[in-house]
C-alpha cells in the first residue's frame, strides 16, 4: 500500500477506531482514508489529524519545577499547580534512573509502581505497558495490576464458575450462528454502535452494523433491558424495557422464578451439566431467607412491570435464547451477580452450547466480539514474566497509595497493599480512568516520584514529576492486530516525531543503557527487527492452525493480511454440551458452578456462594436518592476513545458551550428549570463537575448520561473538591471495590443532581500546554 511521489507519498495504519491510509504531503499529513475494505469505518480516524499537531502535545522532556529544585522533598500537593521546566533528554533520563536506583536500592522492587493500566494505542509491538514492564522487570520488577476496568468483576468471578474467560473475552458464539439459529435476543445493556467503532489492538472491518442488519431480516426478537434507547440503533425493531441501574440480577431472579414456578426450566441439563441448583432454589424461592424472588419482586425493585418479566421468560422458554449482557452491567457495586444470573438463567433453559443459543458477554462492547474467525495468534510482544509477586487489583490504586502495609481481601486471599514510593505510567491515563478523582488527588500525593510518557498534556501528565513526550503511532512503524477480527494491519511510519518525542521503546532502550539492562531490554533488536521476529513467530503459530501466512516483505509491502474466514459457525460451549465427560470445565466440578463451594468457603458477605441480589452502595432505591435522586450512567464515549481524542474535530464537535454533553429526560429537565443546551452542574458530596444539558427522551426519566472521557479541567488545579469546569464523570463516581472476589470497579453505581449553572463560565483549559518555565538557578 505503500506508494510515493517526490512530495506525497501514503501509507497504511492501524487505531483502535479502525485502520486507514495517510497521505503524506511535504512531511505532514495532508489526508486521511479509511480502510478500503472496511464496511463501516468510524469518523474518528480523523481526529487523529486534529490531535497529532495539537498544541497540547507535549514538545519536550519535562520536570515538575518544585521536584527538579528539591526532588523527594518538593511539596506533592504542588503537583499538578507547579509550572514545567524543559530538559534534554539525557538529563531527563539519567533523572528517571536516578530515581529507579534510590527507590530500588532503599525500599525495593515493590515500591515501584508499574502497573500501568490503560489502552494507549493500537499496535503489537510499541504496546507502552509491556514496554515498560519489560525494561522494569529486567531492573527486578515493579508492583503491577490485575485484572481490568473493562470487565473485572466479570472475569474473577468466571473463571469459579465455568472455569475460562471465554464467555467475556471471545470466542464467543459467532454472528453467523446467531442469525441462523436464535430467536429472542435478550440483551442487558444493549448493543450500542457508537462502541463497536473500537477494538484493542487495531481492526480492519468494522462489521457489527452488517450484522445486526442481519438479526433484523432474520426476523429475529430483540428485548433490551437499558436506560438509554441509543443502546441499540434506531434501524432495529426492539422491545425496551427502561429498568432503573444496576437491578439487572433482580429482574433475571424474577425471570428465573417464572421459570421455576411454571416448570419451563431443563431440570435434565441441570443435573447433567450443573451443580448447586438445589442450593440456589431454596434462595430463589424464599425457602432459604422467607422471600420469593418472584416476578413482582424483581418489578418492585427494577420499576419494569411484572407480567412483562414473566411474559419474557415464558418467551425465552419457548424460544431460542441467547442471552447477551454488555460489560457495563457488571462495571457495578456487586457486578458479579448480573453476569453469575445471565449463566444461571441459561442455564435453566437448558440452551448453553446449542446454535444460538445461551449466553455470551460484551457483543455490542467492543468491534469483533462474535465475528467468525479462525483461531490462530496474531503477531505480539511478549509480556515478560513478573519479576517480582506484588500485584493489585487494578481498580485499588487509590486505596493502595493511601494504605500501604494495610490488609486487604481478594478473591479468597488476605493481602497487603505495597508501600510505593515511585509511580511509573506509560500508555495510560488514570485521572481520566479511576473512580473519585478527588480521592485519587489526595492518593497522589503519597509517592515521592512520578513519571508519565505521554504524548499530550493529560492531566495525568500534569499531575507528574517527569513527562516524557511520546511518538504516536503515525511516528512509528508497528504491527496492528486483534484476536477477533480477520486482519493483520501494517502501521507504517507516516510522518517524523513531532517535537522531541520518541517511542515508548526508544526511551527505555535508552534507560536500559544507563540502567545496565539493555541487552536483556532490546534482545539485540531495533524496532523494525521486533516487527519481524513478531511477526515470524505468529506466521509460525499460525501455520499450526493451518493457515499460511505471507511473508513480512509481501505483508508489509501489501499493508494488510486478510484471514479467511472459517468453515463452519461456532457455538461457544458446543463441545462441553456435547460430550462433558470428554470437555470438561476447568472448575471444581468441571460443570457450571450454579453453588459455589469454592467462593462460599471465602465466606464473603458481599458475595456468597451462589449469585443473589445485593443491593448497590447507591442506586434509585437507596435511601440517598432522597438528595440525589439521578443515577447517573458514565458510559463509554461515542466520540473518542475513552480520553483519547477529545481533543479532536468528532468530540469537539458534540461539546456544548465547550462541556461534555449530558443527556437527561424531559421530564427530569423541567423539574430543575433547565432547557436544552443549558450549562448545568452536576454534583454529590464526592466532586462537582459543568456540563452542556441534552434534554432527550432516548433515557429514562430518574437516570443521566454523562460519558468518560472529557479531560479533567480542575477549575484550581491541586485543590481537592474544586469543581472541574469540563464534565469529567469521575468527579462524581465511587471508588469502591464491587466486592471482596472481585475487588473490580463500580463505576455505573452512582448517583448525582443536576442545577442550572448560574455563575460566570470558566474557559477551558485543557487544550493549551501548562505553564512552561525557565530553570531558575
Ligand atoms: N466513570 C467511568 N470510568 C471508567 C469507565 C466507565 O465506564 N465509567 N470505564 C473504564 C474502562 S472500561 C477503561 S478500559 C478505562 C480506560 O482508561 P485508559 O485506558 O487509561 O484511557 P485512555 O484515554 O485510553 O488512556 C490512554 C492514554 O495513553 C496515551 N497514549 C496513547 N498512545 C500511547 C503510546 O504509544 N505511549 C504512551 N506512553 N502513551 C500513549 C493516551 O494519550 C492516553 O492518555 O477507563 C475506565 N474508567
Ligand atoms: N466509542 C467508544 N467505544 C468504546 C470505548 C470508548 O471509549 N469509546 N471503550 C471500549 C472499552 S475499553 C470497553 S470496556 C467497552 C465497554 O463496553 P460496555 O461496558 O458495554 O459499554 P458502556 O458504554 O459503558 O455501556 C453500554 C450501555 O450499558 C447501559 N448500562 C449501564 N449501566 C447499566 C445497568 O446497570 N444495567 C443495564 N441493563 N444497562 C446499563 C448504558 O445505557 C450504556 O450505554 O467499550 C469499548 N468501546
Ligand atoms: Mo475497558
Amino acid at each position: 500500500m505503500t506508494s510515493s511521489s517526490a512530495t506525497s507519498r501514503t501509507v497504511h495504519t492501524a487505531s483502535h477506531w479502525g485502520s486507514y491510509d495517510v497521505e503524506v504531503a511535504d512531511g505532514r499529513i495532508a489526508q486521511i482514508r479509511p480502510f478500503a475494505k472496511d464496511t463501516s469505518p468510524s469518523p474518528l480516524i480523523q481526529s487523529m489529524a486534529d490531535v497529532a499537531y495539537a498544541p497540547n502535545r507535549v514538545a519536550s522532556p519535562m520536570v515538575r519545577a518544585g521536584w527538579l529544585k528539591d526532588r523527594t522533598k518538593s511539596d506533592r500537593s504542588r503537583r499538578g499547580v507547579d509550572p514545567f521546566v524543559a530538559v534534554s533528554w539525557d538529563e531527563a533520563i539519567a533523572l528517571v534512573a536516578d530515581e529507579l536506583a534510590r527507590v530500588k536500592r532503599d525500599h525495593g522492587n515493590a515500591s515501584i509502581f508499574g502497573g500501568s493500566y490503560g489502552w494507549a494505542s493500537a499496535g503489537r509491538f510499541h504496546h507502552a505497558r509491556t514496554q515498560l514492564q519489560r525494561l522494569l522487570d529486567a531492573y527486578g520488577g515493579c508492583t503491577r495490576q490485575v485484572q481490568n476496568y473493562s470487565y473485572g468483576a466479570g472475569m474473577t468471578l468466571l473463571l469459579h464458575i465455568v472455569g475460562s474467560l471465554d464467555a467475556v473475552d471471545g470466542p464467543l458464539t459467532t454472528y453467523d450462528s446467531i442469525v441462523g439459529n436464535t430467536e429472542l435476543l435478550v440483551l442487558f445493556g444493549g448493543m450500542p454502535l457508537k462502541n463497536v467503532q473500537i477494538e484493542s489492538g487495531g481492526i480492519g472491518n468494522h462489521a457489527t452494523e452488517t450484522w445486526l442488519r442481519r438479526i433484523k431480516d432474520a426476523g429475529i426478537k430483540v428485548v433490551m433491558i437499558s436506560p438509554i434507547r441509543e443502546d441499540l440503533p434506531d434501524f432495529c425493531d426492539v422491545e425496551w424495557l427502561r429498568a432503573r441501574p444496576n437491578t439487572d440480577a433482580a429482574i433475571m431472579l424474577g425471570l428465573a422464578h417464572t421459570l421455576l414456578a411454571e416448570k419451563l426450566h431443563d431440570q435434565t441439563f441441570l443435573d447433567r451439566y450443573t451443580v448447586g441448583f438445589e442450593r440456589f432454589r431454596a434462595y430463589l424461592t424464599g425457602e432459604a431467607d422467607g422471600v420469593a424472588k418472584d416476578a413482582q419482586w424483581a418489578a418492585q425493585i427494577s420499576g419494569l412491570n411484572a407480567e412483562t418479566i414473566r411474559t419474557l421468560a415464558r418467551t425465552m422458554a419457548r424460544k431460542r435464547t441467547m442471552i447477551a449482557p454488555s460489560w457495563s452491567v457488571q462495571r457495578c457495586d456487586h457486578g458479579e451477580q448480573p453476569f453469575w444470573m445471565a449463566i444461571v438463567l441459561a442455564a435453566m433453559l437448558g440452551q448453553v452450547g446449542l446454535p444460538g443459543g445461551g449466553f455470551g458477554f460484551g457483543y455490542g462492547s467492543t468491534a469483533a466480539m462474535g465475528y467468525p474467525r479462525r483461531t490462530m495468534p496474531v503477531p505480539r510482544l511478549r509480556p515478560s514474566p513478573a519479576a517480582t509477586s506484588s500485584y493489585i487489583p487494578v481498580a485499588r490504586l487509590s486505596d493502595m497509595l493511601m494504605h500501604p502495609g494495610e490488609p486487604y481481601d481478594f478473591n479468597g486471599e488476605r493481602r497487603h497493599y505495597p508501600d510505593i514510593r515511585l509511580i511509573y505510567w506509560a500508555g495510560g491515563n488514570p485521572f481520566h480512568h479511576h473512580q473519585d478523582l478527588n480521592r485519587l488527588l489526595e492518593a497522589w500525593r503519597r509517592p515521592e516520584t512520578i513519571v508519565v510518557h505521554e504524548t499530550w498534556w493529560t492531566s495525568t501528565a500534569r499531575f507528574a514529576d517527569i513527562v516524557l513526550p511520546t511518538a504516536t503511532t503515525l511516528e512509528r512503524n508497528d504491527i496492528g492486530a486483534c484476536s477477533r477480527d480477520r486482519f493483520i494491519l501494517a502501521m507504517q511510519k507516516a510522518i517524523d516525531p513531532v517535537g522531541e518525542a520518541k517511542s515508548d521503546f526508544d526511551i527505555l532502550t535508552q534507560l536500559s543503557d544507563r540502567l545496565g539492562v539493555r541487552e536483556a531490554f532490546t534482545e539485540g533488536r531495533d524496532e523494525m527487527g521486533w516487527l519481524q521476529h513478531i511477526y515470524a513467530r505468529a506466521k509460525q503459530g499460525a501455520a499450526e492452525h493451518g493457515v499460511e501466512l505471507p511473508t513480512f516483505e509481501a505483508f508489509w509491502r501489501e499493508g494488510h493480511v486478510e484471514i479467511a474466514a472459517p468453515d463452519a459457525p461456532f457455538d461457544m460451549l458446543g463441545a462441553f454440551r456435547a460430550d462433558p465427560a470428554a470437555n470438561p470445565l476447568k472448575t471444581p466440578s468441571g460443570k457450571i458452578e450454579i453453588f459455589s463451594e469454592r467462593i462460599a468457603s471465602f465466606g464473603y458477605d458481599d458475595c456468597p456462594g451462589h449469585p443473589a441480589w445485593l443491593e448497590p452502595v447507591e442506586w434509585l432505591g437507596s435511601p440517598i436518592a432522597e438528595n440525589y435522586p439521578l443515577h447517573m450512567i458514565s458510559n463509554q464515549p461515542r466520540t473518542r476513545l475513552h480520553s483519547q481524542l477529545d481533543g479532536g474535530r468528532v468530540s469537539k464537535a458534540s461539546k456544548i458551550n465547550g462541556r461534555e454533553p449530558m443527556w437527561i429526560n424531559p421530564a427530569d429537565a423541567e423539574k430543575r428549570g433547565i432547557v436544552h443546551h443549558d450549562v448545568v452542574r452536576v454534583f454529590n458530596l464526592r466532586g462537582s463537575c459543568l456540563a452542556g444539558a441534552v434534554i432527550t427522551d432516548k433515557i429514562r426519566p430518574g437516570v443521566i448520561m454523562l460519558s468518560t472521557g472529557a479531560w479533567y479541567d480542575p477549575l484550581e488545579p491541586g485543590r481537592i473538591g474544586t469543581l472541574d469546569r469540563h464534565g469529567n464523570a469521575n468527579v462524581l463516581t465511587i471508588d469502591k471495590g464491587s466486592s471482596k472476589l472481585a475487588q473490580a470497579t463500580i463505576a455505573q453505581s452512582c448517583l448525582v443532581e443536576v442545577e442550572r449553572y448560574l455563575g460566570e463560565l470558566p474557559p477551558i483549559t485543557v487544550d493549551a500546554p501548562p505553564r512552561i518555565v525557565e530553570r531558575s538557578r
